[in-house]
């Protein structure tokens, strides 16, 4: 029976990338293009990215799938959605997965959708596929990590299993499944370079209350840097990138591996420029030079807020001191440090967000991005504050990032906070300079004026 894979994301329709123009290929379904290959399963994938509704559509149309696999993230719930109602208009088997799948079973398999597999999808789906050979979608009782819909329309949902431990026994992702000169064209167009994502690990052990274990658990597996530094090598030939990125969660997590990956990759002499994600408790001298030698231009560190009492709140297990040194570190190393913040977590005062603003100011990271916290499904975050919650319509109208939280400041505070961060981090820099003295003025006084409005909406709550 044969699967096409899809992801319903569309660039097009993504007005925040399309500022930013730094698209990647969906690496989990690449994933399971590899694996179901591999065991002779006949599988396509069909990606979004560059297309749209309505191609994908005339696309099943002309292929006639008897099985539609669909990866779901929080954003492309509607488009999901949509699709739902499409396999089941046309007597096509939905099978969904992916981090939003696994923490929706119920919602997803009410509205429609036949099969949801929870975490990691490789073995499960080359299960199901083989079982549906000679069962019906309401009979796939005996694999793991599946829930469905039996005969009587009850929804079962069998027991999970643990991953597996051995990543390397996955072959590479299907890169050839994909058109990936579009994502390299895209690249070469807005940026003048031609990059390619990778992974070297998958999940987190880390406890941050608001980010979603939902696929990985709180495992944390690494691949061997050897079998790395292969994929690079056939990525190198295969598609000649000039810059690289490792979609890890945390790429500097384990120091062992990453002197081992450097020794490698030196011996290999590839140094191609890259960003990564660290921790700022797992960033030191050592590292630093080590990243700076393998091509890494910039360090994300996920600063999240300037307050300690935040931050413990969030069980991020990191400090101000250590956000703050790993920044000296970075600039001492030649490397740009990005932070990423966030605003509205649950229990932050007026207080805690005068902390960040001072404390950015103060640290002055090359780049930052902030965002307002919202509850993810399945995350620890969400069952603190899951009876605060203010759900709008129904289930179906609303993605989770949109929903709001009881006793929260309104988003027009959360904006101007971040305006009135944007012009204290600005004037920091432009201290001293004589030349800048009217943009010191104007970010004075829009310093000002947004602390008035960040006073004023201070008494509205939600
Ligand atoms: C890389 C990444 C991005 C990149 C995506 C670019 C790209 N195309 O790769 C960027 C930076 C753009 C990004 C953005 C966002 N991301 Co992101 N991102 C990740 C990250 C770190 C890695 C994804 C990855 O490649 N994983 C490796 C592959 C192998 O794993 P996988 O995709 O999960 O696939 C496996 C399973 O899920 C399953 N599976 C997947 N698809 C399917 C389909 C079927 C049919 C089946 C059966 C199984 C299956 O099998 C796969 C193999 O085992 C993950 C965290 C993580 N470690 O996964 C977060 C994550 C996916 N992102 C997340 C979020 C919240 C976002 C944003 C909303 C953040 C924001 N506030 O803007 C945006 C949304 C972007 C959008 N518009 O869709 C959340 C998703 C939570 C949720 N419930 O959906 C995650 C899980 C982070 C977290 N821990 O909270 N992200
Ligand atoms: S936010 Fe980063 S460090 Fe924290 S649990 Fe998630 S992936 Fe791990």
């Amino acid at each position: 029976m044969k699967i096409i894979l899809t992801h319903t994301y569309i660039l097009e329709e993504d007005e925040h990338e399309k500022q930013i123009m730094k698209p990647y290929p969906p690496l989990g379904l690449l994933y399971l293009s590899a694996y179901l290959k591999q065991r002779r399963i006949e599988v396509e994938v069909y990606d979004t990215t560059f297309s749209a509704y309505p191609a994908l559509i005339a696309y099943l149309e002309e292929k006639k799938p008897a099985i539609l696999g669909i990866h779901c993230n929080m954003m492309t719930k509607y488009t999901v959605l949509k699709l739902i109602d499409y396999c089941r208009e046309k007597g096509i088997i939905s099978i969904l997965g992916g981090p939003d799948a696994s923490t929706q079973v119920e919602e997803f398999l009410r509205y429609g959708a036949d099969v949801i597999i929870s975490g990691e999808g490789e073995e499960p789906l080359a299960a199901v596929l083989e079982a549906l050979k000679n069962r019906t979608k309401n009979e796939l009782f005996d694999i793991p990590n599946l829930s469905f819909k039996n005969a009587q329309g009850n929804i079962v949902q069998n027991p999970r299993q643990a991953s597996r431990r051995q990543l390397d026994e996955y072959p590479f992702p299907d890169r050839e499944a994909i058109d990936l000169s579009k994502y390299l064209a895209t690249w070469e167009k807005y940026h003048g370079q031609r990059s390619v994502s990778l992974i070297t690990a998958r999940g987190c052990a880390f406890t941050c209350k608001w980010c979603s274990h939902s696929v990985y658990g709180h495992t944390h597996r690494r691949r061997k840097p050897e079998k790395v530094v292969e994929e690079i090598r056939e990525i190198l030939a295969q598609y000649r990138p000039t810059h690289l990125w490792y979609a890890d969660d945390v790429f500097t997590v384990n120091k062992r591996w990453l002197v081992k990956f450097h020794e490698l990759m030196n011996a290999e002499n590839i140094h191609l420029p890259f960003e990564c994600i660290a921790r700022a408790d797992r960033f030191d001298e050592e590292i630093a030079a080590i990243l700076k030698s393998l091509g890494c231009y910039r360090v994300w560190i996920g600063a999240e807020s300037g307050s300690q009492r935040v931050l413990d709140a969030m069980s991020r297990g990191v400090t101000r001191e250590q956000v703050a040194g790993a920044t000296r570190l970075c600039r001492k190393h030649g490397l740009q440090s990005g932070y990423f913040l966030m605003f509205g977590y649950p229990g932050e005062e007026l207080e805690d967000i005068y902390e960040t603003i001072d404390f950015v100011r103060e640290a002055q990271p090359d780049i930052y991005l902030t965002t307002v916290a919202y509850p993810l499904r399945g995350t620890a975050m969400y069952e603190e504050i899951k009876d605060q919650i203010i759900y709008q319509n129904g289930w179906e109208s609303h993605l989770q990032r949109e929903l709001n939280i009881h006793n929260r400041f309104s988003s027009r505070l959360y904006d101007f906070a971040a305006k009135k961060m944007a012009s204290e981090y600005r004037k920091k820099q432009l201290r001293g300079v004589n030349r800048q003295l009217l943009k010191r003025i104007y970010h004075t006084a829009r310093s000002a004026y947004c602390d008035f409005q960040i006073r004023r909406l201070a008494n509205i709550r939600t």
